[in-house]
């Protein structure tokens, strides 16, 4: 048996595994939970992050506008899977009180890190780069420097310090629909001055699923053997570009090392919302819920650039799949510093 170490979520999103499904992901029977033009001047919402808040759920989510720009809405629920929006972009203020609105702002991720909860987006920085922002409260929200240069995407916390340093990864990219990338970490001592890089997780292996490039979703999960990561990967087609998710286990006081990795894919497109869409054949990880006490996951996703869909795993199945499946990559094995 598997542990997740962190808090309990009695009321998690949750659907048993249907009994005919072979799978170690299955999705939500009413996916999917978010679907189009769901707020005034929004056409869709997906790549979207959740967390538990006070007795229900908030999020931060990607809104691409009816002029065809993303940013980012704040939304609240009580169960996980209805959700309210609010009709304003989430207005940012620099550290000295100045309002900021990013140009644009896409995949956001949302980690509570101690007594904050971090925002983390893709926007502009004369090109693709890392945002990122600060709230305790969900009304007052704090842009804060950005962590890299560009061009950057895919930037997701970890929920505490290891080895006393503040731990982002990420995928630096290129400025357009980059044809590679593999995951990094960085380390800091104060979320300000990112340094101390190392290489996690490389494209590739004797799959083709992840062959092009891949990236990071949800927030890292404590697991008895170390950090559990659900991540994308892409692989090329004739028509395109095609976004499935696994997952890895990441060793827990280097980070930087993964212990474990699935050489094949847990969940990739097959239902209408995931293969119908603005950018079809996308199945996007962007946040995940667990229940420490039963080992439930559910994991928020990003459905064909359109749609939000939800799916759930445990800890168990999960594990188990990346240990019947085991494939390390390149330098996967090592600390990643050359
Ligand atoms: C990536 C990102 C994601 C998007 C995906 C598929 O490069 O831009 O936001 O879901 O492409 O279009």
């Amino acid at each position: 048996m598997s542990r997740i170490l962190g808090e309990n979520l009695p009321n998690i999103p949750w659907q048993e595994k249907p009994s005919d499904f072979k799978g170690p992901i299955w999705r939500y029977a009413e996916n999917p939970v978010i679907g189009r033009n769901p707020v005034e001047g929004v056409a869709r919402i997906f790549n979207s992050a959740v967390v538990p808040y006070e007795d229900g759920y908030v999020g931060v989510f990607r809104g691409e506008t009816i002029n065809g720009r993303p940013h980012i809405y704040f939304g609240k629920s009580k169960d996980g899977i209805h959700w309210d929006f609010d009709k304003e972009k989430i207005p940012f203020y620099d550290e000295d009180g100045k309002p900021y609105q990013p140009l644009y702002a896409y995949d956001p991720r949302l980690v509570k890190v101690e007594d904050y909860y971090y925002i983390i987006w893709c926007g502009d920085f004369g090109g693709a780069a890392i945002g990122m922002a600060k709230t305790k409260d969900f009304k007052n929200f704090t842009r804060l420097e950005n962590p890299f240069l560009p061009f950057n995407r895919n930037g997701v916390l970890f929920p505490r310090k290891v080895n006393g340093k503040y731990m982002l990864l990420s995928r630096p990219s290129d400025s357009g629909h980059t044809p590679f990338g593999d995951v990094f970490l960085s380390q800091s001592p104060d979320m300000k001055y990112w340094g101390e890089h190392r290489i996690v997780m490389q494209k590739g292996g004797s799959g083709w699923w992840q062959s092009v490039k891949i990236g990071c979703g949800p927030a890292p999960i404590e697991i008895d053997e170390g950090w559990l990561i659900f991540y994308h990967g892409v692989t090329g087609t004739c028509n395109g570009f095609v976004y499935s998710m696994s997952a890895a286990i990441l060793d827990r006081d280097c980070p930087s090392k993964v212990l474990y990795r699935a050489g094949s894919l847990m969940l990739t497109p097959e239902e209408w919302y995931e293969e119908r869409g603005f950018v079809p054949n996308v199945v996007f990880p962007c946040a995940a819920l667990t229940d420490a006490a039963t080992g439930r996951i559910a994991i928020y996703y990003g459905a064909a650039d359109t749609y939000v869909g939800l799916a759930f795993t445990t800890v168990d199945e999960t594990v188990k799949f990346i240990k019947e499946h085991n494939e390390l990559v390149g330098l996967d094995g090592t600390e990643g510093r050359l």
